[in-house]
């Protein structure tokens, strides 16, 4: 594989992705590291370039399995075609942007250390398999640094869609969706109120860590409201991830301690539902 954003037919067959990361998908990846999948509609522009495939996180969000994508390029995720390796983007914004929903030092703290340190181990994920299969590492180490792959992409990959995701109010952050995804969400929750409530419980619900995600279903065609705990575990293949919220302690811990309930409804303050519309009109092709 080439990597999370590296355009490139994937060979390994199916892969399972979403949500998230989670993506579960790993086969692929330990060949190369993550695969992705370029869009193949010419019309769309390096910005929402698919990743497809991936195989940890929710960038392979279903992508592979059903022929849809997740729209991240190789630019969002940091993908160095030269190294094979991956670098932090900075943030989309200011650290202090998101305030008063979500403080700048929870904001740095989060993005440079947490997220940083995702990244950190995805790359030596994927040198340790490569040195894995080339002999250098016990191969019945596979289970851990595949755990690793999965795990770290994971991170990775939900980290970027749930930066991308938020913007500040004043610049499109908050409010309601509109257009087609507004449409959807209609008619598969009922009201923008009912999926609101549905969303935040069920992240709200994620017993330690983990993330809630809106996600497009494919084969129903249908817009669903589920949870992952860690990085990667309990969502089903296929799903491709629209929102998603991080509900590790990391996130808001120093602003709303225990207070999570308080921390969901202060992140809908900064939805970017314009971007979230960008990654309904993808998955729904
Ligand atoms: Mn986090």
């Amino acid at each position: 594989m080439q990597g999370l954003a590296a355009p490139r037919t994937q060979p390994y067959g199916i892969f399972l992705v979403l949500i998230g990361a989670s993506f579960l998908a790993i086969s692929g990846a330990i060949e190369k590291g993550l695969t992705v999948h370029e869009s193949q509609d010419l019309k769309m522009n390096r910005r929402t370039a698919m990743l497809a495939g991936g195989a940890a996180g929710l960038a392979g969000l279903g992508a592979s399995a059903m022929g849809r994508t997740t729209p991240l390029s190789a630019q969002d995720v940091g993908y160095d075609a030269q190294s094979g390796k991956y670098v932090l983007p900075p943030l989309p914004y200011d650290y202090a942007a998101l305030e008063p929903h979500i403080d700048e030092q929870t904001m740095r703290i989060h993005h440079d250390r947490h997220h940083q340190g995702y990244v950190n181990k995805l790359n030596g994920a994927l040198e340790a398999l490569a040195k894995l299969r080339a002999g250098e590492i016990d191969a019945g180490l596979v289970d851990h640094w595949s755990h690793e792959l999965s795990f770290n992409a994971g991170g990775h990959v939900n980290h970027t869609l749930f930066w991308l995701g938020m913007a500040p109010t004043d610049a499109g952050g908050g409010g309601e969706p509109t257009g087609t995804l507004a449409q959807a969400i209609n008619r598969d929750f009922g009201s923008y109120g009912a999926f609101a409530t549905h969303f935040k419980a069920a992240a709200g619900s994620v017993k330690g860590s983990g993330w809630g995600w809106l996600c497009y279903e494919p084969i129903a065609g249908q817009l669903v409201v589920t949870h992952m705990h860690n990085q990667e575990d309990g969502l089903f293949g296929g799903l491709v991830p629209l929102l998603g919220v991080d509900v590790w302690e990391h996130a808001y811990y120093l602003n709303y301690q225990n207070r999570r309930g308080d921390y969901l409804s202060a992140f809908m303050n900064v939805v970017n539902w314009p971007e979230i519309q960008r990654r309904f009109d993808a998955a729904v092709g």
